[in-house]
């Protein structure tokens, strides 16, 4: 357990960035994590680390091209349907852009008015570590959309994707169960269509005019440049990144990671701080603890008896950051987010699938090297990376930075 990646994981991400065509995995780690280390709780629409595939990568068009893929305001349309007449899947009022029945974006942010959702959702890479950044979502339940389209029977899947070229393997697509869209337990919240991130339009950047948003899920179901669902009697996820031997249903995982993860030096007597970002994800978020180690060793193998003689000490993780809803978009009070109540504060602080910042503080050891490591405990008490045995489920191995300590001359 340590915080660099592990080589089929290194493989993965290396197989999004070069078809990509961008720089390789280290370099996409570096940067997404420079730019997400500054703590900032809302993250600027423009300041999110990117990963996105396409060649060109729909994000890079611009003029007559933006105007024919349909990623204008104005030229945006959404289109349900089912395969064809060879799938069980049957819909009663199909929206397509053939029969001028195809949804708009003035047509989707009116369904908003009525039925909208604002949620606070930090979106993270099932392959790289720390969140991407966080924003505010702006949108509209899918299963709210879902009834403009009447009947559907014998559908058991929906297939989803964005614009991308005529090339098959540029497809970027993702899907979800029918009890994922049309249920939900009391409170939590169902996929939904985004037109707003941050209280503006959502950027071609972010996937706009309009993303996906799956609240529970790794950014790989959040597809941008939304375009196109398709309800099918298929059980099966055709989900691209399952291509790549991820789990197409893993959920965010807990996790701990280090704003800078560099080794630091400090002097003896020294009262050492170190921060960081906690990523709540499906089982919630107990606390962070640390434990420091004599020592120089970042990669400590999972099967080293050190982990099981580890002294963990509680950290503590920072409360709601002050004026929060200052940085909120005007109008938007934090009520009216998911997770928070009628008096604006959170139901439960952190909020699941947003991130929490953390801080452990100690006096500094004696003079020499450390290590450094910090882990969650999620609420049902498994501490990072527990309880899944490792794989391609999500990163959310424990990290590690290094101390020394000098003494004082
Ligand atoms: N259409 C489309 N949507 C996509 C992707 C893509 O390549 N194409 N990449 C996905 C992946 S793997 C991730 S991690 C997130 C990244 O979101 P961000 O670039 O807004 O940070 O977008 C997802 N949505
Ligand atoms: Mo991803």
């Amino acid at each position: 357990m340590d915080d660099s990646m592990t080589r089929r994981q290194i493989v993965g991400v290396g197989l999004t960035a070069a078809i990509a065509g961008a720089a390789s995995a280290a370099d996409e780690q570096k940067a997404a994590a420079a730019k997400f280390s500054s703590r900032p709780y809302l993250t600027p629409s423009l300041k999110f680390a990117d990963v996105s595939r396409g060649n060109p990568i729909p994000r890079t068009l611009k003029g007559e091209a933006l105007v024919k893929a349909r990623l204008t305001p104005e030229t945006w349309r959404l289109e349900i349907d089912v395969p064809g007449a060879d799938d069980a899947a049957k819909l009663e009022k199909p929206l397509s852009i053939a029969a001028g029945t195809a949804l708009d974006l003035p047509g989707l942010m009116k369904l908003g008015e009525a039925n909208g959702v604002r949620h606070l959702k930090a979106m993270q890479c099932q392959n790289i570590a720390f969140p991407l950044g966080q924003g505010l979502w702006e949108g509209v339940l899918l299963r709210d959309v879902l009834k403009r389209c009447g009947k559907l029977v014998d559908a058991r899947r929906f297939y989803f994707w964005g614009y991308h070229n005529d090339k098959p393997e540029q497809k970027f697509q993702s899907s979800l169960a029918m009890n994922q869209v049309f249920d939900s337990a009391p409170g939590e919240l169902p996929p939904f269509l985004a037109y707003r991130l941050n209280g503006g339009p959502i950027p071609l950047e972010r996937g706009g005019p309009v993303r996906m948003v799956v609240p529970w899920a790794h950014g790989f179901k959040s597809i941008k440049w939304l375009q196109k669902i398709v309800a099918t009697s298929d059980v099966r996820a055709n989900d691209t990144y399952a291509n790549d031997g991820n789990d197409p249903e893993s959920h965010l995982k807990t996790a701990a990671y280090f704003d800078d993860s560099k080794p630091a030096k400090f002097r003896s007597g020294d009262s050492i701080v170190v921060r960081g970002t906690a990523m709540v994800g499906l089982p919630g978020i107990e606390r962070v603890e640390y434990w420091l180690r004599h020592g120089s060793t970042a990669k400590l193998a999972d099967e080293d008896p050190a982990w099981a003689t580890a002294r963990w000490i509680p950290g503590s993780i920072d409360p709601l950051p002050d004026g929060w809803c200052e940085g909120l978009p005007k109008g938007v009070r934090a009520k009216d987010v998911w997770g928070f109540d009628a008096n604006g504060n959170p139901k439960e602080w952190p909020s699941r699938y947003s991130i929490a910042h953390w801080t452990v503080s100690f006096a500094s050891p004696p003079p020499g090297k450390y290590e450094l490591r910090v882990r969650t405990v999620d609420k049902n008490g498994f501490a990072q990376p527990m309880p899944r045995p490792g794989g391609r489920t999500g990163m959310n191995q424990v990290q590690c930075k290094l101390l020394t300590i000098a003494p004082v001359t």
